[in-house]
């Protein structure tokens, strides 16, 4: 075998391990701050939401798990829901708690100064944490909205020492095989001061609490121009990359698909998982999308959003990485960029549609599930009821 069919059989034995977590909340209904827009046939409950991620799982083979948001997702029996999961063929991946839709968090959660509403925000990870014991969930998510939005307002230290209390006592009543995966987000819904609004603060509350704490790294947290692929590689130096949630963005958290805006960021994010190795089950990084589909449709937004996920690693696969050290080591600047470039410029779409037949798929996810006639039957199916959403 020469150097470049044995880099794509790699290529391919890589790809064919991979997976990518799916929101439970990208299947409702969502929209902006002006207006919330309805779908034909959305999910009524997270029995449906379920249901429409098992679609997306059966024709891109690499979904096996959905991630629910509670309360959104409340059920009374979470282990029924549970195997309602099993029987299409899916787990319960993450759980996330919701810190933002309760009257009483408008001015905050686990930083707030009264002790009363940060007990209720703590009292909730535990109820997150039953719901991880019933569904077999390994993985608490928290995304903290907490912050100021005029200087003065509140003192910013004592809020990140009531913060750290907080984070310890649901670091505490987790079990030991469960992880906290910390979420940094730099602005929104708080304007002045937001608590967690970085990857460094959410290491450094990460660092405090244990080994069990990780950074979740969503795609659209940051600033503009802010060079994503740094932050993914030194949370990877550090052990500390728990989990992504991919989405796209042109200004601010616009949680479009993945890869849509700027597919090359994308590539360059997964060349440095590929140079960590940390692509690999056990590597513990959780590749999640974490996108609305506003416009667009729901299932096939969220299809196209893993193949787009699926094309970018297989670059990133691609890269001739001895020749990019070598590249490297000899000073050789535009000779290294030009190894990155090639790997980025190869159509990788042939590959990925030959490694779904050879798993049994069709070649054209989004095709086969146009032509299986699933949105109308479940837009004929789905009446009557409350469809899901932001708020419900
Ligand atoms: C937040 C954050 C969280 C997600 C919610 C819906 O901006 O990204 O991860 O759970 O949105
Ligand atoms: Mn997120």
């Amino acid at each position: 075998m020469n150097d470049q069919s044995s880099r794509q059989s790699a290529t391919t034995a890589a790809l064919s391990e991979q997976t990518v977590e799916l929101p439970s909340w990208a299947f409702g209904n969502s929209g902006t701050r002006f207006r919330v827009f309805t779908t034909e046939g959305v999910p009524r409950d997270p029995y449906e939401k379920i249901a429409d991620a098992a679609q997306v799982h059966k024709y891109t083979g690499i979904t096996p798990r959905v991630s629910l948001h509670i309360p959104w997702d409340l059920v009374d029996d979470f282990s029924d829901l549970a195997r309602h999961a099993d029987d299409h063929g899916l787990t319960i991946g993450m759980i996330n708690a919701n810190l933002f839709q309760d009257a009483d968090f408008r001015l905050s959660s686990l930083t707030h100064s009264d002790e009363r509403i940060r007990r209720k925000a703590i009292d909730h990870h535990m109820q997150c944490l039953d719901v991880m014991r019933a569904t077999g969930s390994k993985e608490l998510k928290l995304w903290l909205p907490d912050g100021t939005n005029y200087a003065g307002q509140d003192s910013l230290r004592a809020r990140q020492d009531r913060l750290a209390e907080s984070l310890a006592e649901i670091y505490a009543a987790m079990d030991s095989d469960h992880t906290l995966v910390l979420e940094y987000k730099f602005f929104e819904p708080a304007f002045y001061s937001t608590d967690i609004p970085d990857w460094g603060t959410a290491l450094l509350h990460c660092l405090a609490l244990g080994e069990r704490a990780t950074v979740v790294l969503d795609t659209g947290h940051h600033a503009p121009g802010t060079n994503i692929e740094f932050i993914v590689m030194q949370l990877l130096r550090q052990g500390r990359l728990g989990a992504f949630d991919f989405n796209s963005r042109f200004y601010a958290d616009d949680d479009l698909m993945v890869g849509s805006a700027d597919p090359f960021q994308l590539f360059r994010i997964m060349h440095e998982i590929v140079q960590a190795d940390a692509l690999k089950p056990e590597a513990g990084v959780n590749f999640m999308l974490d996108q609305c589909h506003n416009i667009e449709e729901k299932i096939p937004g969220q299809i196209r959003s893993v193949m787009n996920v699926q094309e970018a690693t297989a670059k990133a696969l691609l890269v001739d990485s001895e020749a990019l050290t070598a590249a490297q080591q000899a000073q050789d600047v535009l000779g290294a960029h030009g190894v990155l470039m090639d790997a980025y410029n190869t159509d990788v779409r042939p590959m990925l549609a030959e490694l779904r037949a050879g798993q049994g798929l069709d070649p054209d996810p989004m095709a086969a599930f146009a032509a299986s006639g699933y949105a109308a039957e479940v837009a004929a199916a789905r009446v009557g009821g409350t469809q899901a959403g932001w708020g419900a």
